[in-house]
Parts: C-alpha cells; structure tokens; sequence
C-alpha cells in the first residue's frame, strides 16, 4: 500500500484544476474569459519585459493562467463546518469575516485560503464561502420553510465525509485517496438542472431575494465562478464585448494606480440557465458567472481606513447614478489622488505592508557591528522593502459582484447586522484574522533582515 502522502498543496492544486475543468466545460462562456484574459496577458508581457522578467524570476509565469479563486454559498451551520474540514484536508483555512448583510445581501462569509507564504506561493487558490442567514427572512412561513427545505438535503457524498474523516486520522491521504477526494469533491459543487422544489416555492422563495432561491432549491451548492488573474483588468473589462460577453456595470475596488492597492475585480453578467422543478415545469435561474482579478499591496488599518473612507465618498457621491465603467474610474481617480501612490510613501507613512530582505549589497556588508535605522538601511541600498500582496477580499467589492450577479431586479433586504459569533459558532472555529497575518509576515521578514546584518 501507498502510505506517502500527497502535501496539501499538491492536494489544492489537484482541486482547484478539477474545478477549473469542470466549470469550463459547465459554463463554455467561462471559456471564452479566459481566452481573452490570457490574450491581454500575452500582450502586457509583450510590452513589458521587465514585468515579465520579474514574474518568470518568481516563477509566476507558468501559474498566470491558474484560477486564483472560486465562490460558493451554503444553507446550514453543518455545511460550512464540514466545508472546513474538507478545505483544511487541501490546506485552505478561514481568513476573515465578510458581512454582506449591510448591503442587503442575506449572507455572511470568509475565504478559505492558504496562510503560509510557501503555500500561498505554490498555489493561492481561495473558496470564498457564504451562509445564508435565514434569520433575515421576514416572512416566518417562508423562513420556516426554507429551514426545512435545507434540512432535506446531503450536500456530501458519504464517500467524501469518509475520506474527510481518513486524512483526519491519518494526517493525509495518498495519491489514490486524494484523487478520490477530489472526485467526490466535485460531486459537492457541479451544477444541477433540477431544483428539489416547485415552480411555486421557487418563486416563492426568489421574490424574497433571489439568492435564497439560489442556495435553498438545489441539491448542492454549485460553484458560481471562479477567477483568474489578469494583468490589466481595465483591458479586459473594456474587450469583454468583442468577444460576446456582457462584463458588468463597473470594475470593483480601487482605481487604476502607479501602486496598484488590495484589489480589483469585475465580472460578466451572470448565464439565464435552464432548470426543471419538481412539478415537471421547466423556469430560468440565474447564478452562474465568471470573473477576473488584479490584485495589489496589502494594507494596513491605517491605509484600509483610508480607502475605505475614500470609497465611501466615491459611493456618496455618485448613489443614485448609474455611471459606466469610463466615467467610475475616472471619478474614482479624482478622489484617489488624496490616496499616496508611491512606495515609499506608502511604507513611511505605514499606510501598506512590506516585505523586508538584503541586497546583494547588504549581503556583502555582513556583519554589521552598528546596526542604523530601517529608513538608513533602505537608503544606503543594504536592505529593500517590497509590498506584500493582499490575499484576501473586500465586503463592498464582494457585495457588488453579488448584487450584479442576482439581476438588476433585485431588492435589497433589509440591512442586516454583522454576527460574526453566529458565524463561527457555524463554522466551528474562529476566523483567522487577515491584518494580523500580514502584520506577522512583514515582523518575521524585518527580523530576519536585521538577525543576518547582526549575526
Ligand atoms: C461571492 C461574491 C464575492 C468576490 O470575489 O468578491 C466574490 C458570490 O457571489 O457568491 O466572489
Ligand atoms: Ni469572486
């Protein structure tokens, strides 16, 4: 018997190219996004050289065209807690909490991603994972009813919960368990084309808010997008109609910048599929999308605190207004520009976070008896400060891609609290916390920078 096992890592990358296949083949105008992104890609690197050679020497190059992240949304407390173990099985935990319910989408959530540089570096593929909250459903029939709907089904295969529970024991699975796992996996997340309830209790349940139609009528929650990574969003957005796909409205996040921050993202409008409910009738539902991403530095409070003040202008000024992409970003860039867009004045004013390292210059100046200020480090060219990649995602973002996702028809509910306690009381651990991780990655990286000047 095979006893070595697969590291969680290789565990990811398997899933997440299982995933990816099977969406393409699921969704063929995901397909198509992915040619165009991968058709700008190419021509940024053309054009930039030092770009390129920055990403090949990091080894990024090969991985351009991997998904960076997918999204799903469950209906019970049960679910998200087995969603963990089935996640941590492939090294992915849960990094901060998202309330959506203050844009008036029913749903909490984190992301399940990798934590370790080294892991994220292999392969950052993330789930961002909602709970619906039925608490926000006002009418108490149909909240009663959604309950029971969900009670109804597995959304796991007992083939799955018995590997879930085998890599626990062992500590890991081998090679034939982890292609298992992620085969039954698959099963958790594919789509299907019949609902487990009526055309009445569909519609029933969509006019309360149509993403509750979506998690409570089907039998599993199936992915509803995943993502790449693209060089220049604001090509893609702009090329999406040449090749047939309507992007939406906006591209969410920050503006175009020198220093691009955190992220941005835009998606295409959501497919009308066919589905059959159980009373043999046939109807349309809406779910099913594909999205893009450029990610940026990562940023602390401070400069969080900054943005999101920033954002909140922006949204202040335009609500009511339907401005298209041109015109969003352009606005976006006006009240940006009280955002610093140099390095350096992101670092001195601890506005982002930064990796710390020696040159080739600080390497030959060791040991160093007299160990001056970071800032005379930097100058004097024996240390670098290289921004640290945000790895997470963004409520306001997260809720724009949802509500333009769900149709344009969508009333919001009733802004909701955030309770991140019921959350993870459901999810059966705390959260990790995003700023404390990247917090500890520039402290560990600053220490070790100083420990080999001073052996
Ligand atoms: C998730 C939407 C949020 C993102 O990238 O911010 C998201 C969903 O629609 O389920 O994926
Ligand atoms: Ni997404």
């Amino acid at each position: 018997m095979d006893t070595s096992y697969l590291t969680p890592d290789q565990l990811r990358t398997l899933f997440s190219s299982a995933m990816s296949d099977m969406y393409r083949s699921e969704v063929p105008q995901y397909q198509t996004l992915l040619d165009l992104v991968d058709e700008v890609n190419q021509r940024v690197l053309a054009d930039n050289p030092t770009l390129k050679q920055t990403l090949e020497q990091r080894g990024e190059l090969e991985r351009l065209s991997l998904e960076r992240h997918g999204a799903i949304r469950v209906g019970r407390a049960d679910e998200l807690a087995m969603l963990r173990r089935l996640f941590a099985v492939m090294g992915m935990f849960p990094v901060g909490y998202y309330d959506l319910s203050s844009a008036g989408v029913p749903v909490h959530s984190t992301a399940f991603r990798p934590v370790d540089e080294d892991a994220l570096q292999k392969n950052p593929f993330r789930i961002f994972t909602s709970l619906l909250r039925l608490e926000l459903i006002q009418d108490q029939a149909l909240r009663e009813q959604a309950s029971h709907i969900l009670q109804q089904r597995d959304i796991f295969t007992p083939a799955l919960k018995q590997l879930i529970e085998l890599a626990e024991q062992q500590g890991g699975l081998n090679a034939a368990q982890g292609q298992a796992l992620v085969t039954e996996a698959l099963e958790t997340f594919r789509w299907h084309d019949t609902a487990t309830v009526d055309a009445a209790t569909y519609q029933a349940l969509l006019e309360q808010h149509r993403l509750i139609a979506d998690v409570v009528c089907f039998r599993g929650p199936h992915i509803n997008h995943l993502t790449p990574r693209t060089l220049d969003i604001d090509a893609v957005q702009q090329r999406m109609p040449e090749y047939g796909i309507t992007p939406k409205a906006v591209i969410e996040g920050p503006p175009r910048q020198q220093c691009p921050v955190l992220l941005r993202q835009t998606s295409f409008k959501a497919l009308q599929e066919a589905v059959r409910f159980t009373d043999g009738s046939h109807g349309q539902h809406t779910a099913r999308f594909g999205e893009i991403e450029q990610r940026g530095m990562a940023l602390t409070l401070k400069g969080r605190d900054l943005y999101d003040q920033l954002l909140h202008s922006s949204l202040n000024q335009t609500a009511g207004v339907d401005l298209d992409n041109a015109s969003h970003q352009q606005q976006l860039s006006q009240i940006f520009k009280a955002f610093p867009d140099q390095e350096d004045a992101l670092r001195e004013q601890q506005l982002a976070y930064f990796r710390y390292r020696l040159t080739d210059k600080g390497r030959a100046a060791i040991p160093l008896s007299n160990i001056p200020t970071l800032q005379q480090l930097i100058d004097d060219g024996l240390v670098l400060a290289e921004p640290i990649i945000y790895e997470d995602f963004l409520p306001v973002s997260a809720a724009g891609i949802f509500q333009s996702n769900l149709g344009d028809d969508d009333k919001a509910l009733q802004a909701g609290q955030a309770n991140q306690q019921a959350f993870e009381a459901a999810l059966g651990t705390a959260v990790l916390d995003p700023f404390q991780r990247y917090a500890d990655l520039e402290q560990e990286s600053l220490q070790r920078t100083v420990e080999q000047l001073a052996p």
